[in-house]
């Protein structure tokens, strides 16, 4: 059986409990493991990780990241985990449950900034990866062994290593024939994981888990797959996939696929994000102008928040809208320089919308901005419009209160109606 440890890359012996070369225990050993090139990658405890390496005092002691007693968690160390403390809970709980926790407030431009330099790592062993977050990507290491002159896997765990060495954070991986069973396996061992499922085993390791194991399967999906009689993955798999695309349609084929772990799904190289964009589909039809602004205007907000969550600027500003009868429409201005402001996006926007509010009812809005730089770049001090470092300033003001008390909380005082909205 192929393997090799994952700290030296030695080949191991059949049987060995260390690695002869080095003396590890992280030995690998799989009979698929030569062959499988499908990895998904993801940071441990993302953004405690990134605190820790940057403050070491912080690293034998439960860290939580999230905003202050009345915020929420984002995320927990894995000490504080092993105390309950999870991702999304009231901070005054995760305190209750771990008082000693050193409780850091996030720093989105940096994980942002160490979330792009694992994904350049990324790159440098296959042009093949699809992020699908800050601290997460799908690989396809097919046809990459000459390249590197080892295999997928030896590469993936020397890749594991050197972001440990020179990025300073752990990651775990999963190795798979495809990416639903690799997304499964890197959480199996997390963390500094590295786990593989091999096509032999899919099967059998799926048809004992809960059927929310599956993409996309969430909770009220699962009650109603539980109320038909399927509550583990291998109830679909033993059902016959034509009773399932009749209870489910096109659904029901998905999950029986999925079910034999069989997923055909490509992994998508996405190079570089070319835009970041927010849109809404209205329940009933909007062609009031003073009703579509104050919605282009949350749009606006949620787009400048993902700008600087991904520690971007955009320097085009584009407009879309959908008619009730399904035309679609979009329209674009370039700005002066690029912003990260929610109000330059929507003034931009604002002023393509006056034209196209013609009396047309639309069923969809959406803005968004493209061309994107770093965010140091974004809105300069300019001598025409000096407001710029002000509503900055107001701006970030209102993102820190925003990370303290929720999302909810704080609202940008404009004043929208007939005429030019005050803010
Ligand atoms: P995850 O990958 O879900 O979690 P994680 O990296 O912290 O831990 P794990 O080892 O289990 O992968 O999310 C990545 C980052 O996204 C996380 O570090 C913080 C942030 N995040 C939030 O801000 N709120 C949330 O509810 C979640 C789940 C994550
Ligand atoms: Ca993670």
């Amino acid at each position: 059986m192929p393997a090799f440890c994952r700290d030296c890359l030695a080949p191991a012996p059949e049987t060995a409990p260390r690695c002869p070369h080095c003396g590890s225990p992280r030995l690998l050993r799989h009979p698929e493991l030569d062959a499988l090139a499908i990895a998904h990658v993801d940071c441990d405890a993302f953004y405690a990780s990134v605190e820790k390496r940057d403050n070491p005092a912080l690293a034998d002691r439960p860290v939580i990241i999230g905003g202050g007693r009345r915020g929420v968690v984002a995320t927990a160390c894995y000490i504080a985990r092993t105390y309950g403390v999870k991702s999304a809970m009231p901070m005054f709980k995760a305190l209750k449950l771990c008082p000693d926790a050193a409780v850091v407030r996030p720093d989105m431009a940096k994980y942002a900034r160490v979330g792009r330099e694992v994904r350049a790592r990324m790159l440098a062993l296959t042009p093949l990866v699809e992020p699908l977050s800050i601290d997460e990507a799908f690989l396809d290491l097919h046809g990459t062994e000459t390249l590197h002159g080892m295999s997928p896997a030896r590469v993936l765990a020397g890749f594991a290593a050197a972001v440990e060495r020179e990025v300073g954070i752990t990651v775990s991986v999963g190795l798979a024939p495809n990416k639903f069973l690799a997304k499964i396996a890197s959480d199996l061992d997390k963390p500094r994981g590295f786990s593989v499922i091999g096509s032999a085993e899919a099967q059998r390791f799926l048809a004992a888990k809960p059927v929310s194991i599956i993409w996309g399967v969430g909770k009220v999906a699962a009650e109603r797959f539980a109320a038909d009689g399927f509550r583990l993955v291998g109830d679909l798999a033993a059902a016959d996939a034509t009773d399932l695309a009749r209870l489910y349609g096109a659904e029901g084929l998905r999950l029986s696929r999925l079910a034999h772990g069989r997923d055909d799904r490509p992994v998508v190289a996405e190079h570089e994000t070319k835009s970041i964009s927010a849109e809404t589909t209205f329940e009933a039809d909007i062609a009031d102008r003073d009703e579509l602004e104050p919605v282009l205007w949350r749009l606006s907000e949620k787009v400048a928040a993902r700008l600087k969550a991904a520690g971007f600027g955009g320097h085009t500003v584009t407009l879309k809208l959908k008619s009730a009868d399904f035309r679609l429409r979009t329209r674009a201005r370039t700005l002066p320089h690029p912003t990260r402001l929610a109000h330059r996006i929507f003034d931009a926007g604002r002023d393509l919308l006056a034209r196209e509010a013609d009396g047309t009812r639309f069923r969809l809005i959406g803005i968004g901005v493209s061309e994107l730089s770093d965010i140091a770049e974004a809105d300069p001090a300019d001598l025409v419009d000096v407001s710029g470092p002000r509503t900055a300033a107001m701006e970030a003001a209102v993102d820190t209160l925003r990370a303290k008390f929720g999302a909810g909380a704080v609202e940008r005082g404009i004043v929208f109606g007939s005429g030019r909205p005050r803010r």
